[in-house]
């Protein structure tokens, strides 16, 4: 880094302190941009990187709500809203007892890049609460779901933010979103993504996020003349992403061999299959958040309190949380003769552990370019709001597909044209940079 972007980040950590995983963030974007920074005085003169650090608008909120025994509780709400220099805000809201101003911050970091790479009109941001879904009743995920709403409402629209689903979100929680935004409103509008498909939704939207990320894997593998077909994967995590990412890989002739909780992981030697898939499911609706029942279901082995990069595998699809894989993790891996490692969740990776990948030069792609098929379609899918139209499976998975090669060769070509070749890390960034910045040069002083 130079004295410049040094001197930035080290702003960064003043003005936004105790927000470890945003300054992570911003490290690893400020890493790749010092060649665009030289090549391009303007982006500097126009203080462009120190108006992308700062969201355009924080929103903080009380969200008061009664459970099933007639307590009340109090959570706090947010929604970021980082940048709309190429589109509405759009991102995800997660709810989990994890979130944190900081948490949300960096998410809303990264989703402006990744927006940005999918190639469609979409500004970045991200919400969420520090809600904790395990053990609540469907009532009270519903009670919960319609407080968070009856403030939102008032920030949100097609034109202005668009929510979806994140971590303990998914199609139940968008549903009671939607509907008190509806009530608020009088307004049936595509402020959301991952709506059902009675109302709205788009065919293959849950599916989406895993399958973008496989799709993508499998253009990596291509540069390496290899593909699934008889490769052992190893994926963490067992919610919304991993069971795409599970799907794609047993179609493609891969096996999984692992899953993982927050209590341990699964070692399926037989792979991860046709029921046990659906399986899954059940798993992340149970509001339990744990894996251990699909051992005893299914009689493998299950490994408590530990992580499944110690498995060897061919390729790893991290698909659960913020940093799961640390510096030892990657040793692991590499000493294991993983070639791949292709993130379905956002910044799984620690600094050190990206580090041991680039040294020991095996495949590695960062969340914000592999698991943008999630977003992408979810711009699918406010496409056919607009238009009024629905498209089949096969017309949103060819154009998911497409979208996930596009990124990949961008991914590649940008990092060949800024002296790195074969890093998806530099490409990614420096590809989702330059759309932003350039709009925001567009757009004057904003
Ligand atoms: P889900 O809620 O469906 O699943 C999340 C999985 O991660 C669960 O197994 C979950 O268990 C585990 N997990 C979450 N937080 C922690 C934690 N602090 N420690 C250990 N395990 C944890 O979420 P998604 O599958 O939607 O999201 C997974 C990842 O993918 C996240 O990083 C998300 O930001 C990212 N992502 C999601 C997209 C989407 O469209 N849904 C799109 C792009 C990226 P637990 O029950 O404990 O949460
Ligand atoms: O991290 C992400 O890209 C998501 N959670 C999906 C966001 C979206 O708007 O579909």
């Amino acid at each position: 880094m130079s004295d410049y972007t040094n001197k930035l980040l080290a702003e960064v950590k003043a003005k936004n302190p105790a927000e470890p995983e945003f300054h992570q963030a911003v490290e690893e974007i400020m890493g790749s941009l010092e060649l665009v920074l030289q090549r391009h005085p303007e982006y500097r003169s126009m203080k462009i990187l120190e108006r992308m650090v700062e969201p355009e608008r924080t929103i903080i909120f009380r969200v008061p709500w009664v459970d099933d025994q007639g307590e009340v509780h109090v959570n706090r709400g947010y929604r970021i809203e980082m940048n709309s220099a190429i589109g509405p805000y759009k991102g995800g809201i997660r709810f989990h007892p994890s979130v944190t101003l900081g948490i949300l911050k960096f998410l809303a970091f990264e989703q402006v890049f990744k927006n940005s790479l999918t190639t469609l009109p979409m500004g970045g941001g991200k919400g969420g609460s520090d809600f904790n879904p395990k053990g609540r009743s469907d009532n009270e995920i519903m009670r919960f779901c319609q407080s968070f709403m009856n403030e939102l409402f008032r920030h949100i629209g097609p034109d202005t933010d668009v929510p979806a689903g994140d971590i303990g979100v998914g199609a139940r929680e968008i549903g009671y979103m939607f509907g008190q935004y509806k009530r608020l409103k009088n307004e049936f509008t595509g402020v959301l993504t991952g709506k059902g498909i009675n109302w709205g939704g788009s065919l293959v939207r849950p599916e989406a996020t895993g399958f973008g990320v496989v799709y993508f894997a499998q253009e990596m593998l291509k540069t390496k003349k290899q593909t699934f077909d008889g490769k052992t994967v190893v994926v963490s995590g067992f919610g919304n992403v991993a069971w795409g990412a599970v799907r794609k890989v047993t179609e493609l002739g891969g096996k999984v061999v692992t899953l993982s909780g927050p209590d341990g992981y699964i070692y399926d030697p037989d792979g991860v299959k046709g029921e046990k898939i659906d399986y899954m499911l059940k798993l992340r609706s149970s509001n339990k958040d744990i894996v251990e029942d699909y051992a005893k279901e299914f009689k493998v082995k299950f490994v408590p309190g530990k992580r499944p990069w110690e498995v060897k595998c061919d390729v790893a699809l991290p698909c659960a949380t913020q940093n799961e894989l640390n510096e030892e993790n990657a040793k692991d891996l590499v000493k294991n003769g993983c070639m791949c490692v292709c993130e379905g969740a956002n910044m799984p990776t620690t600094i050190e552990g990206f580090k041991v990948f680039t040294d020991a030069k095996i495949l590695y792609s960062p969340g914000k370019a592999s698991n943008a098929g999630g977003v992408a379609t979810s711009g699918l899918e406010m496409t056919q709001n607009s238009m009024r139209l629905p498209w089949s499976s096969e017309e949103v998975d060819k154009r998911l597909h497409e979208i996930m090669i596009r990124i990949h060769d961008t991914c590649i070509n940008t990092a060949e044209k800024y002296g790195t070749p074969g890093s998806y890390v530099n490409g990614a960034n420096i590809a989702g940079f330059l759309k932003v910045a350039n709009a925001m040069l567009d757009q004057g002083v904003v």
